[in-house]
């Protein structure tokens, strides 16, 4: 076990501009300060993550579950939807419950990833919470519950769990530091998006130190695909649709492609950026059915194009690059409503759609 070295994080090099963002980043010092004392006196802790977690939300998830059992607190990590197949090999994934124990009390409640929520698991209790900590860096929804430790600017969750656990002197175990690359691994998509700031780098790099092993995280995330997702894939990529002028991509897959090849939702993970990855595009979108008939859409976008507008106007949300809403079905409908919005946000013509 590697105890956690180096001095205060730095505020002076952050893009700040002005004294609202310095309050602002006062304001989350404190924030961090005050989530590390409740880090500290825990007894029995609740943490949990969103639907359908990613990457982030399971990595930094774990990592939390870990250090708070380190200090000998009973954990309980509730996540309503399994840990995704890529993350199964994380260490502790394989204590993640999909039911809290009726009755259950809690000294505290830390919610991951999620700021909204909308995006609570449907067995998240109301009640027996104790004091609810949020973390999450995503730019939209209102925050949960009383101490929230919210950055935008943060690459991923875990590079706040890494900050909180330095503010609270959590010792950085091998296990520990796994779970918190991988979030910052899978958030920066493999340090390739625009999040991939010194201070992610800083963050991972760390981890690196304390026994992550970059190779073998790459190797379980991204090189362990079960064979119907590629089928499912292929029958995505079949679905590729160019509009506005080259500057839009989007794909999708409906119920019966899911019967047809015997893959699972999490096996749509980063299907969108096949779409992303096209020469020319800025916004990308993937769709997938949900069994009640809706869709699930994902976007992303390249450069300058916002896309969590985007995500909230269909009651959704998400990051300036990465966002997430449901639509209304039938097929049809869905690919036309995502298509009218993204044609809006990128000013594309009419006669260029
Ligand atoms: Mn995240």
């Amino acid at each position: 076990m590697t105890a956690w070295k180096g001095g205060r994080r730095k505020t002076k090099g952050r893009k700040t501009s002005g004294s609202r963002a310095a309050a602002s980043a006062v304001g989350l010092e404190r924030a961090i300060a005050a989530a590390a004392r409740e880090l500290r006196s825990t007894g029995k802790a609740l943490v949990t993550c969103h639907v359908s977690p990613d990457g982030d939300a399971i990595g930094s998830g774990l990592a939390l579950a870990l250090a708070l059992r380190a200090r000998s607190a009973e954990v309980v990590f509730y996540s309503e939807d399994p840990v995704p197949y890529n993350y199964a090999f994380l260490p502790g994934a394989s204590t993640v419950v999909r039911k809290v124990p009726a009755g259950a009390r809690f000294d505290h409640t830390f919610i991951l990833d999620l700021s909204d929520a909308s995006r609570l698991g449907r067995g998240f209790p109301r009640e027996g919470l104790g004091t609810v900590v949020n973390v999450d860096h995503h730019a939209t929804g209102p925050g949960i519950g009383g101490l929230q430790v919210r950055d935008e600017h943060a690459a991923a969750t875990g590079e706040l769990v890494c900050r909180l656990f330095k503010a609270a002197r959590v010792p950085i175990s091998p296990e520990i530091a796994t779970n918190l690359y991988c979030a910052i691994l899978t958030d920066t998509g493999s340090f390739r998006y625009s999040n991939s700031t010194p201070g992610a780098f800083a963050a991972a790099g760390r981890m690196v130190a304390c026994g992550a092993e970059p190779w073998r995280i790459a190797s379980e995330v991204y090189e362990s695909e079960p064979a119907a997702r590629y089928h499912l894939l292929g029958r995505a990529l079949s679905t590729l649709h160019v509009s506005c002028g080259g500057r839009f991509a989007s794909l999708y897959v409906t119920s019966e492609m899911y019967r047809a090849t015997g893959a699972s939702k999490e096996m749509t993970d980063q299907f969108v950026n096949f779409a992303r990855a096209l020469k020319g595009v800025e916004v990308a979108a993937f769709l997938r059915e949900l069994p009640d008939g809706r869709f699930k859409a994902s976007l992303r976008s390249r450069g300058g194009i916002d896309v969590s507008a985007v995500g909230v106007r269909f009651g959704g949300g998400g990051h300036r690059n990465a966002a997430g809403a449901e639509l209304p079905g039938p097929l049809d409908h869905a690919r036309a409503t995502i298509e009218r919005v993204v044609a809006e946000v990128l000013g594309c013509t009419a006669s260029s759609v």
